[in-house]
């Protein structure tokens, strides 16, 4: 019998490798996993529990929030608030940076997160999911500041996502490999289902809305158009797959192979970064794909090396197989100079002092 490895466990096992560490980190992770099996619980149930549907309120980009948004947002900041493992936390629904509560101390680590992405799926039972990433603390002072959280990729202390789905699945990296944790209800813990996870090669699928293709750039049609033919390297043309769900069509290529994208496009010359978000979605996807021997890119470089300037920035992305990636940087060298020179000024920009 194959030994039963719960998440505290493995990430015991991985603290062990850091003799200094004080188990701070450790216990953050475990919190997070606890926010997890919460949100799970209601997210599985949440026709019944009446929390379907929207609220009446926005968020910081004007979409509509979903009730399950909402009370996911609340279990990761309640969960957190009082631990003294933080010193801010910052989240894809509140405009600013998150306070520590001036009555709890604060700690060495900023958690950013997206309670619930593709909450707009909800209603319709898609999977949904929630991701979050960890730096540490690089200001002076006790209490967290702006540039504490606005920090680039390739600083992170660890990221992940959990995806609720036809299981629950926590998959996580501190720059040790990628690991995948399934939640067994039956016990209320999440077990070690996929070790060290890789990119797999031949990539299979690729994951683009493809009903915003008159919008793309050339160099971003002639890379579907490769992605649907490749030949020449004897790799079989991809199968399209996309859900609108980014969890799930991230978690699906990172298990099979393939690639997502979410690309700028010149419809609005002064917005041509796309939909995703850099420090909520696209920072930690890219550090686990980086972790898991792919690679993710705006389209110009890394986005592990982006400097991010606002706390909602956007940024394009392309994630999945390197060599896939890759591909779709020559093509968007080659062919989107304007597009690469109007992105290029807005990824470059300067932080606005506050
Ligand atoms: P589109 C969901 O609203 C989301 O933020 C991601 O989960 C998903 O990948 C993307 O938007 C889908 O966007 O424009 O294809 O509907």
């Amino acid at each position: 019998m194959t030994a039963l490895v719960t998440i505290e466990r493995h990430i015991l096992d991985q603290q062990k490798r850091y003799p200094q560490a004080t188990g701070s980190f450790t216990s953050l992770l475990y919190d997070i996993a606890l926010a997890a099996k919460i949100i799970a619980r209601e997210t599985t149930r949440a026709g019944l529990a009446g929390i379907l549907g929207a609220t009446d309120s926005e968020n910081v980009y004007g979409e509509r929030q979903q009730k399950l948004d909402v009370f996911a947002d609340n279990i990761i900041f309640k969960m957190n608030d009082h631990t003294q493992r933080l010193c801010a936390m910052a989240s894809e629904e509140h405009d600013d940076i998150i306070a520590i509560p001036p009555h709890y101390g604060a700690g060495k680590y900023v958690l950013l997160y997206d309670p619930l992405d593709g909450s707009s799926n909800i209603d319709v039972n898609v999977s949904v999911g929630t991701i979050f990433a960890i730096h540490r603390k690089i200001s002076r002072g006790a209490r967290g500041r702006i540039e504490d959280v606005l920090q680039p990729g390739s600083s992170l202390a660890a990221a992940g996502y959990v995806i609720y789905g036809s299981s629950t699945m926590l998959v996580y990296t501190t720059g040790q490999g990628v690991h995948g944790f399934t939640l067994d209800p039956s016990v209320g813990e999440f077990l070690l289902s996929h070790p060290d996870i890789r990119i797999p090669e031949p990539p299979v699928y690729y994951s683009v809305n493809q009903g915003h293709e008159k919008y793309w750039t050339h160099g971003v049609r002639r890379f579907t158009r490769w992605l649907q033919g490749i030949d020449g390297e004897g790799q079989a043309p991809l199968s399209q797959r996309y859900i609108g769900s980014l969890v799930t069509d991230f978690h699906r290529n990172l298990l099979q192979g393939g690639v997502f994208y979410y690309p700028g496009d010149m419809r609005s010359p002064d917005k041509p970064y796309g939909k995703m978000r850099l420090m909520f979605e696209v920072q930690a996807l890219g550090f686990i794909a980086d972790q898991a021997g792919g690679y993710a890119s705006d389209g110009i470089g890394s986005v592990l090396t982006i400097q991010p300037h606002h706390l909602h920035q956007r940024a394009p992305m392309f994630v999945g197989n390197r060599w896939l990636v890759e591909q779709a940087e020559a093509f968007i060298h080659q062919h989107d100079q304007d597009w690469v020179k109007a992105y290029g000024a807005y990824r470059d920009a300067k932080r606005q002092p506050v």
